[in-house]
């Protein structure tokens, strides 16, 4: 017999670095598609998301970080005293301490409510997860809809729980337990679009918040799941398998217009691992879009693959309003590339990168330095790379140490070496670091912390040199778009982000930092 449950979904707060340079707020996409499946079943939902609530609310943190969105004590608040099901989303590694908090608050507050934990992060370490946070009842793995719907589906007990595949538990005996695995979503396009009525996207479009650079109303969008790569430093393997599956073109078309018509959305942001994996796709909704006649923009912000975005594909991307793309090519050493199973030629990934160029589209690039086994050779490699890339005419690169996040091959590598030993906060918090200009962990053998940190100002500092010294009417473009408050570069949304934390954050932190209280109703002891 269905029982329709009481459901709060939870986007904890964010968890950022004080000297971070990126501010990047976005809607909460996974748990939006979470709602969506839990209401066709016949829940009622509540999506609580903490940073879109209060994206003007920022508090320190341990000294080095700022904590983003809603207090502890607010989102408790926010829970319904009849509720049956509490999901929390749990993605970031770096945030796992934070989150670990709110849980045990919230299980404090709410002890007979079902605490599920989902997300990137959970689906990594369900082990260590369900012992370090006591809070958590059930880890959903991977893919979440259709596990946390069977879960609400049943009561709970030990033995319903072993029948839902794809979750780990702590049974009534306290051991974690887990059950069988469950095979992804094939139909992507059965899944419900996501309960966006559910989450607060007025306050991103005032900010200006997205994940792209701030081309107006922006919704996040996912046209393919899963990746069928396996880079060494990525934790999609274990999250998604290696099965990439795409929507169909005119599926996501008519999600768009959806968006165009009830929010006025004029930018779509595509949150996909790597959306460009095959040509005859990303034609066939190329196409699609200019057949409609639908006048939009979009970016693929997340950093996708270069094997098929020849001239052909640059030409149409840009046609249909594709206006900014990220790829990631980590590293320009071939040594670096074949080590962390990149499967990339630097001469290919360069002539895609002038194609889209040529093309008009707004290019950036993500380098990641610092790899075990990584050498001063490498580098210098990867250095004469990110200066022909400057030549080529790439608007942006982001370089970043390396970080061993839960889930990857070289996070199971470096525990297997012993060189990550216990799994505590500091170690969390350090995969954070990446965003820190001034800090770096180094996994290299060859290279110290602070080599890395030079690296990569003295990197990024040469990449805008030769880029500004090749073509100087952008210094011009920069300024005036920032002076117009508009952005076309990731530039310029860096320096909007500095300025809106600099003035709109400022008087916040400096009131939070005289009321203690605020510390310790987000900061409850640690279990
Ligand atoms: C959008 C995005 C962001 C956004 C924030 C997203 C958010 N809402 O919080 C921004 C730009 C801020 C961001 C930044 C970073 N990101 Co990011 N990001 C993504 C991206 C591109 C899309 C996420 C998404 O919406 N996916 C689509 C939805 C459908 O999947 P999902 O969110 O995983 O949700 C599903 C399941 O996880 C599960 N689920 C999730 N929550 C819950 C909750 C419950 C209760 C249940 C049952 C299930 C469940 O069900 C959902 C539906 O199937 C992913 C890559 C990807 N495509 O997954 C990387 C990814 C999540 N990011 C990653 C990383 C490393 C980062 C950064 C640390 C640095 C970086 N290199 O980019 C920063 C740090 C962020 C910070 N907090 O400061 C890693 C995460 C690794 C890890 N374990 O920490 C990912 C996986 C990319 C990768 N493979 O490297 N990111
Ligand atoms: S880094 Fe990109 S290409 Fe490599 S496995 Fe992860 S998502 Fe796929």
């Amino acid at each position: 017999m269905f029982v329709m449950k009481r459901i709060v979904l939870i986007r904890p707060h964010m968890l950022i670095p004080q000297y971070s340079f990126t501010g990047l707020t976005v809607p909460p996409l996974g748990l939006a598609y979470v709602a969506a499946t839990l209401r066709r079943d016949g829940h009622k939902v509540t999506l609580i998301d903490s940073v879109g609530e209060a994206i003007e609310q920022h508090v320190p943190y341990h000294d080095d970080y700022i904590l983003h969105g809603l207090s502890t004590a607010q989102i408790l608040e926010r829970i319904p005293a009849d509720t049956d099901l509490i999901g929390v989303s749990c993605m970031f590694s770096h945030e796992f301490p934070v989150s670990r908090d709110l849980i045990v608050a919230i299980k404090g507050r709410f002890p007979d409510a079902l605490l599920i934990a989902g997300g990137e992060h959970v689906t990594a370490l369900p082990d260590e997860s369900l012992s370090q946070c006591l809070g958590i009842d059930i880890v959903v793995l991977g893919e979440g809809e259709e596990t946390i719907a069977d879960i609400a589906a049943h009561d709970g007990s030990d033995d319903e729980l072993a029948a839902v595949p794809g979750l780990a538990w702590r049974d009534r005996h306290g051991r974690v337990r887990f059950s069988a695995t469950r095979a992804r979503v094939r139909e992507i396009d059965s899944f419900p679009l996501p309960a966006w009525d559910l989450v607060p996207l007025e306050n991103y479009w005032k900010y200006g918040m997205g994940l792209g650079v701030d081309r107006g109303r922006s919704m996040p969008m996912l046209a393919t799941r899963g990746c069928p790569y396996q880079c060494t430093f990525c934790s999609n393997p274990t999250m998604w398998t290696t099965l990439w599956k795409a929507r169909k073109p005119e599926e996501v078309l008519s999600e768009i217009r959806l968006y165009m018509e009830k929010y006025d959305a004029t930018n779509f942001d595509f949150y996909d691992l790597t959306a460009i994996v095959r040509k005859d796709w990303i034609i066939a909704f190329c196409r699609a879009i200019l057949a409609s006649g639908l006048r939009f923009t979009y970016q693929l912000p997340s950093g996708t693959r270069s094997e098929a975005i020849d001239r052909e594909v640059a030409h149409l991307l840009y046609a249909s309003g594709c206006r900014n793309m990220t790829y990631a090519p980590e590293s320009g050493s071939p040594d670096t590339l074949k080590r962390i199973k990149k499967h990339i030629k630097i001469d290919n990934v360069l002539e895609s990168m002038r194609g889209c160029r040529l093309e008009g589209l707004n290019v950036k690039a993500n380098i990641i330095v610092g790899f075990p086994g990584d050498t001063w050779k490498d580098l210098w490699t990867t250095f004469l790379f990110i200066l022909r890339m400057a030549l080529v005419g790439l608007q942006d690169v982001t370089i970043q140490p390396f970080s061993a996040y839960p889930g990857s091959e070289l996070f199971r590598d470096l525990r297997k070496q012993n060189r990550i030993t216990d799994l505590t906060d500091d170690y969390y918090f350090s995969l954070a670091d990446y965003s820190d200009l001034t800090k770096a962990v180094s996994w290299s053998e060859h290279l110290s912390a602070r080599a890395l940190v030079w690296f990569r100002t003295i990197g990024m500092l040469s990449f805008y040199a030769v880029s500004y010294a090749v073509r100087p009417w952008r210094l011009f473009i920069v300024l005036s778009n920032l002076l117009r408050g508009k952005q076309e570069s990731r530039m310029e949304r860096a320096l909007s982000d500095i300025f809106k934390r600099k003035y709109t954050l400022a008087p916040d932190l400096a009131s939070a930092k005289l009321a203690t209280a605020a510390k310790t109703t987000i900061n409850p002891p640690y279990i």
